[in-house]
């Protein structure tokens, strides 16, 4: 399905030739791992479920794989990056009711305008853009293999995956079984089903709800589950095991532990090398989500006329993994260092160059790179003052063989 237009990336001198190392943690090892094999690197971001708008916190993930998938191309990698939508879900269903606009017009104005939100971030468009409804049918097919291995049964008219039939379960996300029980249950799971062979068995295909859509398969008329969904789309498009299975940190369980153990019993293989998880992004004390709706939405500031270049900006000034505020204070250090950069736009950053890829290529450190790049401009500002002669004289005649615009636009996806 058509996205967003991707921005242009510039080439920066000495990229790598797929030789070069990138790291980033890997949940289910708690390790930096190197990702991309050779001169490929593939990767899966779980998308938006669109049933509001984009708020800070979807915008900080994706930043946040926006800066591997750049690392990876600098790094001399071929990305192959597929994003999902979550275009049919209980809170979208649910939403549409409420608010009585059919739940297909309600994805799709709400997609669009992350497109527009995503493009005004300069994020690198996914290769693959995949509609779950539009995958329904592959859903269904991967379901049927399953119910071929003996591996789903019914509850009532609903039918289940044994979550744990390959020993998987656990693999990403190593919880306790009684913190797995919670953490399912608030996140959409049913562990206490009456009739499920263990709790953690999660739903592959619903039945037809009333005043629901509903589609044919053999295992009757209905819907495919969360997970199920995402483990096809990741499945019928990328290598097994593909490189990285991204999202925010609430879903590294189940969600990610579910597709993986759905993997294993599909391509006996773990889903992904590394699965790689992105900080929670709060405002006054609370996770950013639509269901509290304490939400700062990008449209909302982009609209208010807030440069989406200080958005991006002050996203990356903490660093992806951690759990972060999102605050204006926050957003003023970022348009003010902007303005700054802006105006040393075209000083050389040769010097500097190998210490900001090296903070990138280890688990995208940018509060370090940000520091490296403060710092460069804070020595350009020196030189000149020191001796405005010398620097003014410099300037016109030696071009620089990298620009800070040039860095800062392909490593950080900055535009200056
Ligand atoms: N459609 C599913 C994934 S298949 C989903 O989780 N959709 S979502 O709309 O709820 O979230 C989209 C992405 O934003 C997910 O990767 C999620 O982990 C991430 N996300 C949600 N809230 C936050 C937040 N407050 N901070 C950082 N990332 C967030
Ligand atoms: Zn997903």
């Amino acid at each position: 399905m058509k996205s967003w237009s991707s921005p242009s990336i510039p080439v920066l001198p000495n990229s790598g030739s797929g030789v070069c190392t990138v790291q980033v943690h890997d949940t289910s090892t708690n390790e930096l791992k190197a990702v991309g094999s050779g001169d490929e690197f593939s990767m899966y971001v779980c998308g938006i479920t669109p049933y509001d708008a984009t708020h800070m916190g979807h915008a900080a993930t994706y930043v946040a794989f926006d800066l591997l998938n750049r690392v990876s191309r600098d790094a001399g990698r071929k990305v192959t990056y597929v994003q999902n939508v979550t275009d049919i879900d209980e809170p979208l269903l649910e939403r549409a009711v409420a608010t009585g606009v059919d739940w297909q017009h309600l994805a799709q104005r709400e997609t669009q305008l992350f497109f527009d939100d995503m493009a005004a971030l300069r994020v690198i468009a996914p290769d693959d853009y995949v509609s779950a409804v539009a995958e329904i049918s592959a859903m269904a097919e991967r379901i049927a293999v399953l119910r071929n291995l003996g591996l789903v049964y019914q509850v009532d008219t609903d039918w289940y995956f044994r979550t744990n039939s390959q020993g998987h379960l656990g693999d990403v996300s190593h919880l306790d079984a009684d913190r797995m029980r919670v953490i399912f249950a608030e996140r959409g799971g049913d562990p206490d089903r009456v009739g499920k062979e263990s709790p953690f068995d999660c739903l592959v295909w619903s039945s037809t709800r009333e005043g629901q859509p509903s589609w044919d398969s053999a295992m009757g008329a209905g819907r495919p589950g969360w997970h199920i969904g995402c483990t096809t789309m990741a499945l019928n498009r990328l290598p097994s095991p593909f490189d990285v299975q991204g999202g925010g940190s609430d879903l590294f369980f189940p969600h990610h532990d579910m597709c993986n153990a759905q993997a294993y019993a599909l391509s006996g293989n773990r889903l992904a090398e590394a699965f790689v998880h992105a900080g929670m992004i709060g405002l006054d004390g609370e996770k950013m989500s639509k269901s509290r709706g304490n939400l700062v939405l990008i449209s909302h500031l982009r609209a208010a006329g807030v440069d989406p270049m200080a958005i991006r900006l002050a996203l990356l000034a903490g660093h992806y993994r951690s759990d972060r505020e999102w605050t204006q204070a926050g957003l003023d250090t970022a348009q003010a260092r902007l303005t700054s950069w802006r105006a040393s736009a075209s000083c050389d950053m040769s010097a500097y160059l190998a210490d900001i890829r090296s903070a990138m290529r280890q688990d995208l450190d940018t509060p370090t790179a940000i520091a490296l790049i403060d710092g460069a401009v804070r020595d350009a500002h020196d030189a000149l003052i020191s001796d405005p002669i010398v620097a003014s004289d410099a300037t016109p005649s030696v071009t620089p063989s990298v620009t800070l615009a040039d860095v800062v636009e392909a490593l950080l996806g900055i535009q200056l």
